[in-house]
């Protein structure tokens, strides 16, 4: 009997009200269920929201420099459990373990980051034009943070979000993806642990379409924040755009790496492996095309398919495989129809695209890496996101053509320039129009220290990590402090002298 898990909702784990749970199956073996999870109503969300509103009034008047040290106890305890969550994670999403341990350790980066900046939250003193008078600006707290997070980097994305958002005084409200509602569990039982005050942090579980929307609709939670696709985004941005919401987006991503012909071709040949077939193509900031110079074109095609051929398929939790599964059927399914579609807009199946023969791999949501070749500017599979491990292949006979290529989609997350001519580097850096420039390194592989997120479709202007993201999570008042006992009036008794 699967184990029956509950959500985290005014100060402690309660069945929801609607009686009713999912399961979470394993995507590398779907008859492996890992338990059952509530499918909550909006009637949940509203009490997490009156709980979290209660947390918000303690934990907003706590010091920073203590909330730090909260969050400091978080990165302490991620670093303890750091290889039980990866495997949990793997199990029920599908990445290699290499991977999910990578995706904890950038919870870990994020929690001692946020731990430290609650030692900063700088405002500013400036000069006043009056004599006599002090101006400045300082950060407070906003209020109930509305969290909703994808399934691909299950425990990073949620701490992307929760621990700024934590770290400025803020309560927040947990809504992981339906396919990884295991490892946002884990996540919300170290926050406990470590010491958080209860109610600053509710966990929701279930759907998008029901929580989720209660969540955004409700008045009470003034910030909301997504990570997910460009349409759901769309939706969420109407309704928050109606209610006068902070709102900070992040969505799709059609990553371009150009190899140009003086590359060092084998440094190239790892990279676009890694950030094309990497988490299963499934990563916002996927390498989904490939923009070659026509010089090494056919040679590089080559080596990228020969190498591709070789990725050795499996589940997550063998040390030796190197792609794992697709989170679900429709995922899948999305990948195939993109190979009928590129056959049809006449490019190339190089490699892939089909599901693979293998035994061993047929109760899970395998496909193989597939490149698809003769791939023209225009073309859907040069311009939608696929999210699998699927690569769009072009020809191109200049630098500026490339960037052009780059530049003509809907998408501004990530980009990736393999030369090693320097100035043809800082050229690129400027004129590509992503989020991130990546040079002679692949469109994946964002630090926690330094804002991420895209230009265009990709986002609405805001930033994660580093320093950005705590201005999403603040609220800016400005004081001003005339102590000269006459009145001065602003703009009209300025001095000359
Ligand atoms: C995402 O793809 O949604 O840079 C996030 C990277 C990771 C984060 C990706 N550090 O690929």
């Amino acid at each position: 009997m699967p184990e029956t898990f509950k959500n985290f909702i005014g100060g402690e784990w309660a069945v929801p009200s609607t009686g009713d749970y999912f399961e979470n199956r394993n995507p590398a073996d779907w008859n492996e269920v890992i338990g059952r999870f509530p499918r909550s109503g909006p009637d949940d969300m509203t009490r997490a929201i009156a709980s979290a509103k209660r947390g918000f009034a303690r934990w907003s008047k706590t010091p920073a420099p203590l909330r730090g040290q909260v969050l400091q106890r978080v990165g302490d305890l991620l670093v303890e459990r750091k290889e039980q969550i990866a495997r949990a994670m793997t199990r029920e999403m599908g990445k290699v373990l290499a991977e999910t341990r990578g995706d904890v350790q950038e919870g870990i980066d994020t929690a001692f980051y946020a731990a430290t900046e609650g030692r900063r939250l700088f405002g500013r003193v400036v000069p006043s034009e009056l004599r006599s008078k002090w101006a400045m600006s300082y950060r407070r707290p906003i209020g109930v943070a509305g969290l909703i997070t994808p399934f691909n980097f299950p425990l990073a994305i949620p701490t992307w979000k929760m621990f700024p958002a934590l770290l400025c005084g803020n309560a927040v409200i947990f809504k992981p993806a339906e396919d990884v509602p295991h490892t946002g569990h884990l996540l919300v039982e170290v926050l406990i642990d470590a010491g958080l005050p209860p109610e600053v942090v509710q966990l929701v579980h279930g759907q998008g379409s029901v929580v989720g929307r209660a969540m955004i609709e409700h008045p009470d939670v003034p910030v909301i924040s997504f990570t997910g696709s460009t349409e759901t985004g769309s939706v969420i941005g109407a309704t928050c755009g109606k209610l006068h919401k902070r709102l900070s987006l992040e969505m799709g991503g059609k990553n371009a790496m150009i190899v140009m012909d003086d590359a060092d071709l084998d440094l190239a040949l790892d990279g676009v492996l890694w950030g094309a077939f990497g988490t299963t193509g499934q990563r916002c900031t996927a390498t989904s095309r490939l923009i070659l110079h026509q010089k090494i074109h056919e040679r590089f095609l080559k080596m990228v398919c020969d190498r591709a051929e070789r990725l050795r398929l499996g589940p997550g939790l063998d040390e030796k495989t190197e792609v794992g599964p697709l989170i679900h059927d429709e995922a899948r399914q999305k990948v195939g129809d993109y190979v009928e579609i590129a056959k049809k807009e006449g490019a190339t199946v190089a490699i892939g695209g089909k599901i693979p023969g293998d035994k061993r791999l047929e109760c899970g949501w395998f496909y193989e890496p597939t490149v698809f070749a003769g791939v023209k500017p225009g073309m859907r599979v040069e311009q939608e996101e696929i999210f699998g491990p699927a690569l769009a292949v072009l020809k191109v006979g200049s630098l500026d053509e490339a960037i052009k290529v780059n530049n003509d989609v809907q998408y501004g997350l990530s980009s990736a320039l393999y030369t090693r001519d320097v100035n043809a580097a800082f050229r690129a850096m400027e004129d590509l129009d992503n989020g991130i420039t990546y040079v002679n390194a692949p469109t994946i592989g964002a630090e926690a220290h330094l804002p991420f997120g895209g230009v265009k479709q990709t986002g609405n202007g805001h930033r994660e990590g580093g320093w950005e993201v705590y201005d999403f999570y603040s609220e800016t008042k400005t004081i001003y402090v005339d102590y000269s006992g006459t009145l001065q009036r602003a703009q009209i008794d300025t001095y000359t002298e």
